[in-house]
Order: structure tokens, then C-alpha cells, then sequence
């Protein structure tokens, strides 16, 4: 991935990301939408937000995180815009860490990106302290991203899969510009001590991953 030219001011980049945001996005907002669950907020907030609502039909919490049928593997679905949470800026519905996914160490991870939205997001497997930069770095193992996640993608989808092999803490974050540290990232573990892989959302229990489909 490319760096950002030293000549571009950030914080100008990151207000005009923001303001950008704020007209495509800002008549869907209410403090409420926050506040709500994910799949509360999704039935109503995404009003006005120019959604391609097709690509994410029928995706519920059960699909974020689901066993595939092949051994050691998990299959994740992860939907930036799940919601209008965070202008947007959230994968499955939750921001700044707020949904964390633990996987055992060794297993096989395939990701399922949808943007709904036109405007642009991508997903990167980076580690944690990456979420802090304007652009978050080369993924933290082999394959871990969507292709050409600086430039993100909008009102579509993208599959990859990386083997989450070295244990630690990780981030999905967005590979857009200032999104990851305006939020746009959810907590990945990886951990040698954990043997079923679960999601968290918010402050719910740890869930196990749901049966293959
Ligand atoms: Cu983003």
C-alpha cells in the first residue's frame, strides 16, 4: 500500500473525509441510532444514506461469525454501514473496538466484505496500534485485506482469507484514509489458549460461532 504524500496537510485530508461523510450521511443520524443495537439501528437509521440494499438482505448477527465446513476454518461476514453507528464508519454495526472477534491461534479466517454504502471502505488485518495512524499499514498476515484498501470500494463486496497464525492483538480496520482512527475498526484476538472462535459485541457475553450454512 501506498503512503500519503508528505505534501497533503492531514488534518485538512481528515476534515474534508469527515465533511464528506457528513453530507452523504448526516440526515440518517440521530443520537437514538447509537444507543440502539445493531440490527435495532439497521431496520430504520440507513434512511437517506444511498444504500444498495440487495447486498446486505437477509445478513443477520448469526452471519458475522459462522463455522465453514472445512476443519479449523471460520468464516466471518463483516458489513461496513451496518449500521448508521459512528457516521457509518462501523463494521457490523459497532466502532472503536467495540465488537471483538476471538479466534484460536492456527485457524483459518474468510472474510466476507460488503459495503453497502457509495461511500468508499475497505478491511485490512492489521495490528492494534495500527488503528492509531491516518493510514494503517501492510496487513498483519498474508491475504489479510480487500484489494486496494487505501482506495476502499463502494456499493459492493470483496472476499479474502488469511491464516491467523501468530497470536496477538489485531484490528480489522478500515484501509481508507483516516477512517481507522475515526473509529472504523472492530478488535480481532488471536489467542493460543482459546479453542472456539467468538464474537463480542458491545457489552453482550461472548458468543461461539454459529453452525456452517
Ligand atoms: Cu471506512
Amino acid at each position: 500500500m501506498k503512503s500519503l504524500s508528505p505534501s497533503v496537510s492531514l488534518p485538512l485530508l481528515f476534515l474534508a473525509v469527515c465533511a464528506a461523510h457528513g453530507a452523504l450521511q448526516s440526515r440518517a443520524l440521530g443520537a437514538e441510532d447509537a444507543a440502539k443495537p445493531p440490527a435495532a439501528a439497521h431496520a430504520g437509521a440507513h434512511e437517506g444514506m444511498g444504500l444498495k440494499r440487495e447486498l446486505i438482505e437477509g445478513i443477520t448477527p448469526a452471519d458475522f461469525l459462522r463455522l465453514s465446513t472445512k476443519p479449523k476454518t471460520v468464516h466471518i461476514t463483516l458489513v461496513a454501514t451496518y449500521s448508521a453507528n459512528n457516521y457509518g464508519m462501523n463494521f457490523n454495526g459497532f466502532s472503536y473496538g467495540k465488537a471483538v472477534y476471538r479466534i484460536p491461534a492456527g485457524w483459518n479466517v474468510e472474510v466476507s466484505f460488503i459495503n453497502p454504502s457509495p461511500v468508499p471502505h475497505s478491511a485490512v488485518v492489521v495490528e492494534r496500534d495500527q488503528i492509531k495512524k491516518l493510514q494503517v499499514g501492510e496487513p498483519a498476515f498474508k491475504g489479510g485485506a480487500t484489494p486496494s484498501a487505501t482506495v476502499g470500494i463502494s456499493s459492493n463486496k470483496a472476499a479474502f482469507q488469511f491464516t491467523a497464525d501468530e497470536p496477538g492483538d489485531y484490528a480489522l480496520a478500515c484501509g481508507f484514509p483516516s477512517h481507522a482512527l475515526a473509529g472504523h475498526w472492530i478488535a480481532l484476538e488471536v489467542s493460543a489458549s482459546t479453542a472456539a472462535p467468538t464474537l463480542q459485541l458491545g457489552d453482550a457475553a461472548p458468543v461461539q460461532a454459529s453452525a456452517a450454512k
